[in-house]
């Protein structure tokens, strides 16, 4: 089964990869398909922001595809960042502001509980589907590691004491927000859609 995964977000892509290699969902690219066109996300939920994504490009091409809306919530900050987790800091996708500000917002602040959230819009045969994906941790005070996206320099998932950025990708992609989201829709096609 061929399914466009909706992102401008190549590591997004690559966790998806990486995620699903062994299943028989081929995950396919925008630009595999030849179209690359900014979404707006004009939403105020993960999941209404995920639709808009999946909607756009089904109503264009007409083929089966997902979108992933996420973000990070901290519980200190009612839930801020939350789904403006991309542009935190007024400019879109420039995590290095995004994580001085959030460190900033923290400051002198000891609840530093959080949680990574996905929701998955899948579209198929032209019906939405949805699927959520959380994983909770800490903020730390100062980024630690290289790898990964985002704002995963400064969490550390509940239960582990390196960041998202410390993991390698197989690491993170076991216990993360995504792997739970995209298993979540791998289960629902292998028992639901698997049959037709
Ligand atoms: P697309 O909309 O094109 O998929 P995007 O990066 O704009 O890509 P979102 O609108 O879902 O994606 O924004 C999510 C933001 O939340 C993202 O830019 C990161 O800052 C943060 N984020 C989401 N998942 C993350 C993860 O696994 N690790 C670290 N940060 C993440």
């Amino acid at each position: 089964m061929k399914l466009i995964f909706v992102t401008n977000n190549f590591h997004k892509l690559e966790e998806a990869w990486e995620i699903l290699k062994d299943c028989q969902i081929e995950v396919l690219s925008l630009k595999d398909i030849g179209l690359e066109v900014p979404i707006e996300e004009t939403g105020d939920t993960f999941d209404q922001n995920a639709m808009i994504k999946a909607q756009t490009i089904y109503q264009l091409v007409g083929l089966d595809c997902f979108a992933d809306d996420s973000g990070l919530e901290v519980m200190a900050l009612n839930n801020e960042p939350g789904v403006w987790s991309s542009c935190y800091a007024g400019e879109e996708g420039n995590s290095d502001k995004n994580i001085s500000k959030l460190l900033r917002r923290l400051e002198g602040i000891e609840n530093r509980k959080a949680r990574f959230v996905t929701v998955i819009c899948f579209i198929w045969r032209g019906n939405s589907y949805f699927f959520k994906g959380e994983v909770y941790g800490q903020i730390i005070r100062e980024r630690r590691g290289k790898g990964g996206f985002g704002y995963d320099s400064v969490f550390v998932p509940e239960g582990y004491d390196r960041t998202f950025a410390e993991m390698t990708m197989e690491e993170k992609n076991n216990i993360s927000h995504r792997k739970k989201a995209l298993m979540a829709m791998r289960t629902f096609i292998e028992k639901e859609i698997g049959k037709y």
